[in-house]
């Protein structure tokens, strides 16, 4: 047997009992690797629960913003737990984590993308590995937040960290895979209130991981390293499968004169089934790179689900663009003479964070075949390259099709007879969120093109 898979033996027992005695009393410090959308929350919680946390990011920005107190991402109680945390002193932020005397956890939440090629980028993390090194001490317990390609904890980091520290992962600190499952919009609800996998490369590892977040996650689901790493890669290649197939299901719709939102809408009263909803695109940092990491490892031409879910997502926003045109040449409207209304640049609803963004795709691809391209959001300040309207007002005025690019609350409560008389003569509404009542914006004149509404 292993001798870091055994049962806890006498002196790493001890050393447990201790750890755990220091957390409860909050004698603890904590260093945040990464302060981006799951770093920043996972400081704000930690040292909001009483903790002395050290958040380190290369962006001055970012670090000048936590300093004084502001969240530097627009994200529902972030604000709040950070100026609270600053004043009190349990928080501060540097942009090197030099020498600090005394690290009693570290938890790396820095980046992991894609590369152009899909293949994992994890220069960023074997980088805050080589950054912590000098201070991982005997008993400290390093977590890694961030989401992994399978096997990376145990045939990467642990041989990197243990070359690097000289000492021994398991027993003589503790290492442990976390990932995180917070949704942007709200992602300190989600922090705490979501089960916590922790996985640790030995049982003590677990244990030592466990003990800590249980004092910030109110369920803790103990599990081995490479069975987290998958399972975070599992929900997110999951849910985009189930968006690729209802997408898929709409463009069926399109041509089997059925509604998609009616199909999925009888489909999803069967107990078992719960089909997601279908839309421009799949956008975000998570759902978008996730899948490709999972896949990472697969033969090339090898067939593969997620590939292909992968392929109709993307294809979505171009399908957006084509119904657009579409939409205008119908209404015998001069495409090179119109103008479009974008209502929305984020991602998804509630969000100010374009990465990745549905919208792109649909501006980019109506730019060099119109007049103008219009976009608001009121959240994000990304435009995409079209000329960004201060509020829906200045978007939707003199517009000839208004698309709906976004799910954002204000985007699903639009006042028709307002558009209307804003809007140009031959109105055309792609509703490509389905937001919009499509019979009564008929009834008012509207040319309506709904996503996966099939029509004679
Ligand atoms: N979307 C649809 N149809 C749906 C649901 C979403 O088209 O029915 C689109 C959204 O508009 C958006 C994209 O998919 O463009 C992703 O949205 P999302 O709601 O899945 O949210 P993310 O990417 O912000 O967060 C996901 C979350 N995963 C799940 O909800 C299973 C979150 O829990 C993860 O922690 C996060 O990824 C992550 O960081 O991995």
């Amino acid at each position: 047997m292993n001798p870091t898979d055994d049962m806890p033996g006498p002196r790493n027992a001890a050393l447990l009992r201790r750890i755990q005695k220091r957390i409860i009393s909050r004698d603890f410090r904590i260093v945040v690797m990464g302060t981006g959308y799951v770093g920043l929350p996972t400081a704000a919680v930690f040292s909001d629960a009483g903790f002395h946390v050290t958040a380190v990011d290369k962006r001055i920005a970012i670090v000048q913003s936590i300093n004084s107190g502001r969240s530097p991402i627009v994200e529902p109680l972030l604000n709040e737990l950070i100026s609270k945390s600053v004043r009190s002193g349990n928080l501060r932020a540097r942009q090197e984590l030099g020498a600090i005397p005394k690290v009693d956890a570290i938890l790396v939440a820095v980046q992991t993308p894609i590369r152009a090629n899909t293949k994992p980028n994890l220069s960023f993390l074997q980088g805050a590995l080589r950054d912590i090194a000098k201070s991982v001490a005997r008993g400290a317990i390093v977590c890694v937040v961030s989401t992994l390609p399978p096997g990376t904890i145990n045939r990467k980091v642990r041989p990197l960290l243990d070359s690097l520290t000289g000492l021994e992962s398991g027993v003589d600190f503790f290492l442990a895979y976390t990932p995180e499952r917070m949704s942007p919009g709200s992602a300190v609800h989600e922090f705490k209130e979501s089960p916590r996998v922790v996985g640790g490369i030995n049982s003590q590892s677990t244990e030592a991981a466990a003990m800590l977040f249980k004092e910030v996650c109110s369920t803790i689901l103990p599990t081995d390293a490479a069975s987290a790493e998958l399972s975070k890669l599992a929900e997110n290649a999951y849910r985009d499968l189930n968006i690729a197939f209802a997408n898929h299901l709409a463009l069926i719709s399109e041509n089997s004169h059925a509604d998609v939102m009616e199909v999925i809408r009888l489909a999803n009263t069967h107990p078992r089934i719960g089909i997601h909803r279908p839309g421009p695109g799949v956008g975000g940092p998570c759902l978008t790179k996730d899948p490709l990491m999972l896949d990472s490892d697969a033969v090339f031409g090898k067939p593969s689900i997620i590939t292909e879910g992968r392929r109709i997502n993307d294809y979505m926003s171009k399908h957006v663009v084509d119904m657009t045109l579409r939409g205008l040449k119908s209404s015998k409207k001069v495409v090179r003479q119109c103008s479009i209304a974008v209502l929305g640049a984020a991602y998804k609803g509630g969000v100010d964070d374009a990465r990745e963004s549905p919208s792109r795709i649909i501006v980019k691809g109506l730019l060099p075949r119109v007049r103008e391209v219009r976009i608001f959001d009121p959240f994000c300040s990304e435009s995409f390259g079209a000329t960004v309207a201060k509020n829906l007002k200045e978007c939707v005025d003199g517009s000839d099709c208004v698309i709906t690019a976004t799910d954002h609350e204000m985007f699903k409560s639009l006042n028709l007879s307002e558009l209307k008389r804003r809007m140009n003569v031959n109105p055309i509404i792609v509703d490509a969120r389905r937001l919009i009542n499509g019979s009564s914006a008929r009834e008012l004149g509207f040319t309506y093109l709904g996503l996966g509404e099939g029509r004679d």
